[in-house]
């Protein structure tokens, strides 16, 4: 009896133990990964919503006092746009001369309203609606929120199929501007301030 407790120790001792314990480490690092919270995710798609979370989006750029926040999949471009203005403030992708053959994208937060425009660059210095030139309004969703500044998100087609939009194409770059107005609202009413930029669309 007491030669079968001392082989049941040996055996305990050793191999049995330790592959014991390496279940027991198994089983605890599969729980625990259900039992302590895990990091946001960055692949979800951002929540139009005028807020920007800490993670919503995978890249950001600074653009004099203008911040940009990008992601997108094979079909949309999701975006949010920043000022230090309670004005409009706008993004124009592919200008070829200043305002020139730009799709602008112009937002203006009035109270818990936001106001949209989605306009094309007929020549150096005006730019003029979609609609009003036989086209459409193609920004799918927006939101935004005034206070110390401005934010606006909002979720734009790559590719919209309107003649006065760019196609933004994965995995390419373009030239960007962007613009705000310090305190008007009306789209028409000059920038304070604007900014050339490049940006790339992202592969998945
Ligand atoms: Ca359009
Ligand atoms: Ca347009």
């Amino acid at each position: 009896m007491i030669k079968l407790v001392e082989t049941w120790n040996k055996i305990t001792n050793s191999a049995f133990k330790r592959s014991m314990l390496v279940l027991g480490l198994v089983l605890l690092a599969f729980f625990s990964a259900f039992l302590w919270p895990l990091p946001e995710k960055v692949d979800e798609i951002p929540v139009i919503d005028g807020v920007i979370g800490e993670f919503e989006y995978p890249v950001f750029h600074r653009i004099g006092e203008m911040g940009l926040y990008l992601d997108n999949d094979q079909e949309f471009g999701y975006f949010a746009l920043t000022s230090p203005g309670s004005g409009w403030l706008a993004i124009g992708f592919s200008p070829s001369d200043i305002h020139m053959g730009a799709n602008y994208l112009f937002f203006s937060v009035v109270g818990d309203e936001v106001f949209v425009g989605d306009h094309y660059g007929v020549s150096q210095f005006v730019h003029e609606s979609d609609i009003d030139l036989g086209g459409s309004m193609d920004i799918e969703y927006f939101s935004g929120v005034e206070d110390q500044g401005s934010v606006v998100e909002f979720v734009f087609r790559l590719n919209s199929g309107d003649d006065f939009d760019t196609v933004l194409e994965v995995g390419k770059s373009y030239s960007i501007v962007v613009a705000y107005n310090e305190f008007d609202d009306v789209f028409d009413s000059k920038h304070t301030q604007w900014y050339k930029h490049k940006i790339s669309i992202l592969r998945d």
